[in-house]
């Protein structure tokens, strides 16, 4: 009893983590070996998309992208956590809302998705600290090492998440299949913290493999074998082949390597921890020039590439899809309010070409598990091409790479089983080609085609093979007795010799071949293109697989009692056809007449969605802020700022110490008031912000505007060492200093967010925001200092700065604006808020995406904050960056229902400002049903 006691008091006193309750006997094992990794000993070859759950505040949508991502043929998701994003201030945590990943975690397990858990503690990820919170600037010891300070900081994180990740394992019935740890852990390395986050894994029950993602010295934390510490058991490596020139997408070709992942450790599988599948906008492009330079053929030839040369069985694209840095979450310096990241689904959740080249392949590597292990063999030379080979050492099945590293097509002829088939390749076009491949009854010999996927659906097999439009393609199976070879569609010739039936073709739009007897159960063929063979989309159910051509996306499927029911989006009206051993169809709830079409399937006709209008944003009312400025305005409730010390690298240029962070205000805006005795012959004001890229500071002099200037960045960008960063230097206007009476200078900075600590020593991260130096004359200054006045519960601690409007709910919903005059758009150098709302009638069991859109060039005399709903959607104007759309995720956005637009302007000069229209990003019947998400409407 005293022993319980005792125990009991330790834990109230939080000094001992009580043992995570006797793990139940495992509802799966998870294992691995030089080939792949096993769930119950079955093979599996894991294909990720990387998600931020933290960059889409809608917690309904999460599942919106997930069943893309499954539907694209991915099996898993990889997901950081992000540490500042949970926690706003030491020890406050928050798991609720949009920051419940619990819920995201049953969401990928109702969705049948693995998940790669990344929980850093750092995570880069362009996100604001690289996720660590601000506040981990004024906690003592290096991050990212083994130091104390950082690591009862780390610890507290971890055991909040780690139980979470910890029940959702797959090892108990859950989806999460991998636990990272660190991130790109490359430079200034401490095993004894890289060991230390493994223990701490195991300690809260975490049995699943642990791996890391390296950077730049693949084998750093494999090198050691298992044994030594920090070493994980499946190291993962970084590939980002295409570099991050947007700008230059249509010449960049490999600049950054191969993208061919290294094999580090011999025990345990090659796995692509991320494979480049977009780019961030380093050079203001635009994301679609992201997207094209990680475009379709760049996906086709680094990414089949990588698969034959590298043998990896595990692989997770980063990004999958982007999302928004909404709040202050971005990591300034790289980007800005979008991260669309010209991924294959858009920031407003639209599928580009590129999702359709992760189906096409997605499709491929589930539909060939002989490729979960392989050895190098020996590959046919080809004319013109490139190739290469691995072979599964059981089944002998090969898979031929055949890549053309030119811009120009190439026809060829390629030796495949002993057979000469003809081969045809676009510019930078890939095929991975199968020989001696079994799959349902059926024997392929060679193909000259790619499988798509394969199924046996109703008692017969059904193989999907495609090929670029116009080239020659060939197939060849095996047949004991020649079989009856019915062409239904299309043109194809068939000979049958010594066993084996031969067909001919020119891949155009669908061809469709049934074959039967020759002692094998039924085989149709479908023989496409890559348009064609990318609209089939697959579904297992736990009665087997379903085929479906047509929709715009297939989400989820069941077979019960001769019924098929299919929850799909459509984007337009048309016809689709379903491949499933069922006689009645029906989608989203709706039964569809069909027919059966000579191939056995059902056709039937769907709707598209409803026509969409949109109100014009047309009632705006303007009001004038920054009483902060004026020299009366009482500050006497504000922080005095007066240390005089700090834990950044940052020697202060003044004192005392300003650095917001010092004083608990991490985001957003911040305010300095600092008062002083004149002597009258002050000539200037002399300061310096380091805001990170992207913010400035306005500054007034007893009231008086004396204007603005850009922040500091104090990066390596800033060369070498910036002596004097963010420095501006105003002019006293004559006459408004009097000797011997008191003065106020009031400075409003926008700090951007947080600088990364890429580089493990803590130089960048410790960065300091806001003032940094401050000088009028000889004068000594007594500081006062304003952020952030409370953390909004819901939208949490990085959507709010200090801004007069935020601090008093102009921001929110349920502010009375109507006493507000109506909007002239002329605003004064300062601080100014327009306000509009507007009803949404968005039509039901539809998926409307909308976004804010600004017409023109970006503005640079000012930058606006964009709030919807009281959430801050982004950040406009030249300063910021090219973006000119904002999406609304729904949920946020009400799409039944009133909603509040809230600009914040921040103008460094008088100016008229623009405001945004609502446009329709994509409209798709269908969808998922997204409830709003709730947050308060008033301070
Ligand atoms: C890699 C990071 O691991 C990831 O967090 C993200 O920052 C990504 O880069 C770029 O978007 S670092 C790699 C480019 C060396």
């Amino acid at each position: 009893m005293k022993k319980i006691l005792l125990v009991l008091a330790l834990v109230i006193a939080g000094l001992v983590v009580p043992a995570p309750a006797a793990p139940a006997a495992p509802k799966h094992t998870v294992t691995y070996d030089r080939y792949s990794l096993m769930v119950d000993g079955e093979r599996v070859l894991l294909q990720a998309a990387e998600f931020h759950y933290f960059r889409l505040p809608s917690p309904d949508l999460w599942r919106d992208i997930l069943e893309k991502e499954k539907a694209a043929g991915f099996n898993a998701v990889s997901v950081y956590f992000s540490w500042a994003f949970h926690s706003p201030a030491p020890g406050k945590y928050d798991f609720t809302g949009v920051r419940d990943v619990d819920r995201l975690l049953r969401i990928a397990e109702e969705t049948g998705l693995y998940v790669i858990a990344r929980p850093g503690p750092y995570i880069n990820a362009e996100t604001t600290g690289g996720g660590f919170p601000a506040w981990l600037k004024t906690v003592p010891g290096r991050a990212r090492s083994s130091a104390p300070g950082y690591t009862a900081a780390y610890h507290d994180w971890l055991a909040h998440l780690n139980p979470i990740l910890a029940r959702h394992q797959v090892t108990r019935g859950g989806s999460v299949l991998l636990y990272n740890v660190e991130n790109e852990y490359a430079v200034n390395t401490d095993a004894v913290y890289m060991q230390d986050l493994q223990d701490t894994a195991r300690a809260a029950g975490i049995d699943v493999p642990i791996t890391t993602n390296n950077c730049c010295d693949a084998g750093s934390w494999s090198s050691t074998w298992g044994s030594g510490p920090g070493a994980v058991q499946i190291p993962g490596v970084d590939d980002y082949p295409q570099s991050f020139d947007c700008g230059n997408a249509a010449t960049v070709w490999g600049p950054w390597g191969a993208g061919v992942t290294e094999k580090v450790r011999d025990d345990a599988p090659v796995f692509a921890a991320e494979y480049q599948a977009g780019a961030i906008d380093l050079n203001n492009a635009g994301y679609d020039a992201c997207r094209d330079l990680t475009g379709v053929q760049y996906t086709k030839y680094f990414q089949k590439g990588n698969v034959i040369l590298s043998g990896a069985t595990a692989f997770n694209y980063y990004m999958g899809f982007g999302g928004t840095n909404w709040g202050w979450l971005a990591q300034p310096n790289d980007v800005y309010t979008s991260y669309d990241y010209g991924a294959a689904i858009d920031e407003s959740r639209q599928l580009t070409d590129k999702y359709f080249e992760y189906k096409r392949q997605g499709y491929f590597l589930q539909a060939v598990p002989q490729l979960t292990k392989t050895d190098v063999s020996a590959a046919p030379a080809v004319a013109g091409l490139e190739t290469a080979a691995r072979t599964n050492p059981d089944t002998g099945t090969q898979f031929v790479l055949v890549r053309n590293a030119g811009t120009t097509p190439v026809s060829a002829t390629v030796d495949l089983a002993g057979l000469a088939l003809p081969v045809g390749l676009e510019g930078h076009g890939a095929k991975i080609l199968l020989t001696g491949f079994d799959f349902g009854a059926q024997h392929l010999v060679a193909s000259t085609s790619e499988l798509l996927t394969q199924a046996t659906v109703g008692g017969r097999d059904v193989g999907i093979l495609y090929g670029t439009d116009g080239t020659a393609g060939s197939t060849v199976l095996s047949y004991a007795r020649k079989p009856s070879v019915r062409v239904l569609d299309g043109q194809v010739t068939s000979s049958y010799d010594g066993g084996k039936l031969r067909l001919d073709y020119t891949h155009r739009g669908l061809a469709r071949v049934l074959i039967s007897g020759g002692g094998h159960r039924p085989l149709l063929l479908l023989l496409g293109t890559d348009d064609t063979a990318a609209s089939f989309w697959r579904y297992d159910t736990p009665a087997g697989p379903i085929l479906v051509r047509g929709t715009d996306l297939l989400r989820s499927a069941t077979v019960a009692h001769g019924t098929v029911a299919l929850r799909a989006d459509t984007a337009a009206a048309g016809g689709f056809e379903v491949l499933a051993a069922a006689k009645d169809v029906l989608v989203n709830g709706v039964r569809v007449p069909t027919r059966t079409t000579s191939s056995g399937t059902l056709e039937g006709r769907l709707p598209g969605p409803r026509g969409v209008s949109l109100p014009s944003l047309d009632g705006w009312r303007q009001q004038g802020e920054a009483p902060e400025a004026k020299p009366a305005f009482d500050d006497s409730r504000w922080t005095v700022a007066d240390k005089s010390t700090s834990l950044s690298p940052f020697v202060p240029m003044s004192q005392p110490v300003l650095f917001s962070d010092e004083y608990g205000f991490h985001t957003g805006s911040v305010w300095y008031r600092g008062h002083f005795t004149a002597t009258g012959g002050e000539a200037t004001v002399d300061l310096n912000a380091i805001t990170g890229k992207r913010g400035d500071y306005l500054v007034w002099l007893n009231g008086r505007y004396l204007g603005a200037a850009a922040g500091g960045v104090e990066l390596d960008t800033e060369a070498p060492v910036n002596p004097s960063p963010g420095h501006g230097e105003f002019t006293v206007p004559a006459g408004l200093l009097r000797a011997g009476e008191r003065a106020v200078l009031s400075v409003l900075v926008q700090n951007m967010g947080h600088n990364d600590d890429w580089t493990a020593d803590d130089n960048r991260f410790r960065q300091p925001r806001g003032l940094v130096g401050a000088r009028i004359g000889t004068a000594a200054i007594d500081w006062r200092i304003q952020g952030t006045a409370k953390i909004d519960p819901a939208r949490g601690g990085l959507n709010n700065g200090g801004l007069y409007g935020e601090r008093t709910g102009w921001s929110l919903p349920g502010y009375a604006d109507r006493i507000w005059p109506k909007a002239s758009k002329t605003v004064p150098a300062g601080v100014t808020w327009l306000r509009d709302n507007f009803r949404l009638d968005l039509p039901a069991g539809q998926d409307t995406s909308l976004a804010l859109r600004f017409d023109g060039a970006t503005p640079a005399g000012y930058r606006a904050i964009l709030y919807l709903n009281g959430w801050n959607v982004g950040q406009y104007g030249t300063a910021i960056g090219p973006q000119t759309d904002f999406v609304l995720p729904t949920g946020v956005l009400h799409a039944n229902g009133t909603n509040t637009l809230a600009v914040a302007v921040i103008a460094e000069q008088p100016s008229t400002v623009a405001t945004p229209h609502l446009v329709v990003k994509g409209s798709q019947r269908g969808g998922v049903p997204v409830r709003d998400v709730p947050a308060s409407d008033r301070p």
